[in-house]
């Protein structure tokens, strides 16, 4: 940089916002009397050229889709980005020292509950991931916007950020800067490389990314570094920035054992004091960088939902090719609509999409941490997205799962190949446990359609529901029960089978409802009628219809399902029925399966209509 008045000020400017950025870090956390204060200053620095120099944002409006996007993924360091977006003016300096408290919007780990997060942070080496689906979808809208996640080193020994490098350097996302506070402790010790720089440089580069050391305290070189990332084509930068956890904390620099703990009163005002004495009187003379681009209108839905195609009695077809079919007509129609896989489209059926709109599809590969991530951020930037891959396999990506409930994001998972009917396979590709595991994110809507018309109904649903859904789709061809033109609805249930003499009520979904009506068949020739339901919607429940049927049906109720017993649909039914008094026996898997035929799996495992018949004449 050449030396002018102006960049003296600049560098002055920085400098002073980064000193109140440690400032307000500890004095929040003092007043809370918890939080990270270390992990805050040694990314001030960062911090504060990426707000007061590099990004172009609008901080009136921190909404503003042009603006560029900051991720924080070290999400402990939150009281360093309240002060910024503080600094930017958003909200009075004051206001930090609510940090913590339940009134305060100022949680421990920054939430989409504030108008400049896009998801929460908190479990570290998600940050990253979220920062690839905003770049995607700033690349897909043509965009100029720029996309910055800050990580922490002991962070970075997450599989999931290396997930992540690998695909951002093979989609050759140069509007993607990742940013390592490389301040060599951890939480409770040292990190693995500490300040081994060269060697995190050597990782990033063999991954695709264009590799830049740098002091994290030397602001000219900091702004060098940015310059350099946003000169680089062809692939992301990662900026490896070597810092001192603590930094400018009198005292405290460098030091272990002040990982998570904010200063002691007296401490706190001696090491402001010290910092203070350093500032210029430049901090307030910033301006913002405002984005060029105006936002991009909205793209308008061209057409109405496509209705189901396929005939009751027709061929048997199964729920996961409905959800494809239906993804393929639903991506025509709806531009918002996007579809994430990981390796499987050809057995989820989203390869199908690929033919609709190849640009709006995102290949994962087989990361499914990544993916699940990618597809919070495209979520957060408006976009519908579809994410798929078999539900198994949907478990290693939970906690993703688990942030994208905090971050109370629109995105929607598809999971394949559920259960012991998935046969040869064998255990390690059967879903069995993914209705517990979605279900007990409470604002989560869990569908599980049984056949195709009832699978297309659950991805349309699906599509026009704001909230974080999970549709069940099996593996086997199933016939069709449901005409095109019947409804579905979000919490409703369907009434299949029912007469005036029901003596018992089965609640089924997927291959167990066409188990529970062969059982149905079976009962009547020897003349005991049951009275069958299909889930269909197993978050939100359909309370009224299952406390009637049960009702009309000799207050008996037993559930089959093709999932293990716990967490399942029979447990969704017990928690409603419960409280009316109304006995539930529950029918699900029950031990780790094996490899076989499905049908011959569904009978060995007790869950076919075998099954159901016995149970119905033991309770009679
Ligand atoms: C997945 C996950 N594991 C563990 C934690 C608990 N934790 C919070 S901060 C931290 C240390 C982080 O170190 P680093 O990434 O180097 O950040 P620093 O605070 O040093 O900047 C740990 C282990 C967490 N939040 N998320």
């Amino acid at each position: 940089m050449v030396t002018t008045a102006a960049s003296v000020n600049l560098l002055k400017l920085l400098q002073d916002k980064a000193t109140r950025l440690r400032i307000d870090s500890i004095r929040a956390t003092t007043a809370a009397g918890s939080g990270h204060p270390t992990s805050c200053a040694s990314a001030a620095d960062i911090v504060s050229v990426l707000f007061f120099s590099v990004m172009r944002f609008d901080p009136k409006q921190p909404h503003n889709p042009a603006n560029d996007v900051f991720v924080l993924s070290k999400g402990h360091a939150a009281p360093v980005l309240y002060s910024a977006w503080s600094e930017a003016g958003l909200f009075p300096r004051e206001h930090l020292l609510t940090l913590r408290q339940t009134s305060s919007d100022l949680e421990g780990h920054p939430t989409p509950k504030l108008p400049y997060v896009d998801v929460a942070t908190g479990s570290l080496g998600q940050g990253l991931p979220v920062g690839l689906g905003i770049a995607l979808n700033a690349k897909l809208e043509k965009s100029d916007q720029r996309v910055y996640v800050l990580m922490g080193d002991g962070e970075s020994a997450e599989g999931s950020v290396w997930e992540s490098a690998e695909l951002g350097g093979n989609d050759a996302l140069d509007n993607l800067c990742a940013i390592i506070d490389v301040n060599r402790l951890g939480q409770s010790g040292p990190t693995m490389l500490q300040h081994h720089m060269e060697v995190y440089k050597a990782r990033w580069e063999a991954f695709g990314w264009h590799a830049i050391v740098v002091d994290g305290h030397d602001i000219s070189a900091l702004l060098k570094a940015f310059d350099e990332a946003e000169e680089t084509k062809g692939k992301p930068t990662i900026i490896l920035a070597r810092t001192l956890k603590g930094k400018g904390i009198v005292g405290i620099e460098d030091k272990e054992g002040w990982h998570g703990k904010p200063l002691p009163k007296e401490e706190a005002d001696r090491a402001v004091a010290v910092l203070e004495k350093s500032l210029t009187g430049e901090a307030d003379s910033w301006t913002p960088k405002l984005p060029d681009q105006r936002a991009t209108p909205a793209v308008p839905i061209t057409g109405a939902m496509p209705k189901s195609p396929y005939a009751i009695g027709g061929k048997e077809v199964a729920t996961r090719k409905a959800f494809g079919d239906a993804l393929h007509e639903l991506g025509k129609v709806n531009p918002r609509v996007v579809a994430l896989d990981a390796d499987v489209k050809n057995s989820t059926f989203t390869e199908e999409f690929m033919t609709t709109a190849p640009q709006r599809f995102f290949e994962g590969y087989i990361a499914e941490q990544n993916m699940v991530g990618m597809s919070m951020g495209l979520a957060a930037r408006g976009k519908i997205p579809f994410c798929s891959t078999f539900a198994c396999f949907f478990t290693r990506a939970f906690d993703f799962i688990r942030m994208a409930a905090i971050s109370q994001l629109n995105v929607k998972f598809a999971g394949t190949h559920v259960g012991v009917s998935i046969g040869e396979d064998g255990p390690s590709q059967m879903g069995l446990e993914d209705i517990a595991m979605f279900a007990a994110e409470p604002n989560y809507t869990v569908l599980y359609p049984s056949d195709a018309t009832s699978a297309w109904a659950a991805t349309m649903l699906a599509a026009e529901l704001v909230g974080p859904t999970y549709i069940r789709l099996g593996r086997p061809n199933n016939p069709i029960v449901y005409s095109p033109d019947e409804k579905f609805e979000i919490g409703k249930s369907k009434v299949l089978r029912q007469g005036n003499n029901d003596r018992i009520l089965v609640v089924a979904a997927g291959v167990t409802l066409f188990e529970a009506l062969k059982a149905y068949d079976e009962l009547k020739k020897g003349g005991i009628d049951i009275r069958v339901v299909d889930l269909f919607s197993v978050q939100p429940i359909d309370r009224a219809t299952l406390v009637a049927s049960a009702r009309a049906a000799g207050n008996q109720v037993i559930t089959v399902e093709d999932h293990y017993s716990h967490g399942g649909l029979g447990d969704a039914v017990q928690s409603v029925l419960s409280s009316e008094r109304i006995p539930v026996y529950k029918i699900a898997v029950t031990e780790i399966p094996h490899s076989g035929k499905p049908q011959e799996l569904v009978e060995k495992f007790g869950i076919s209509s075998k099954s159901i018949v016995a149970k119905v004449k033991e309770l009679l």
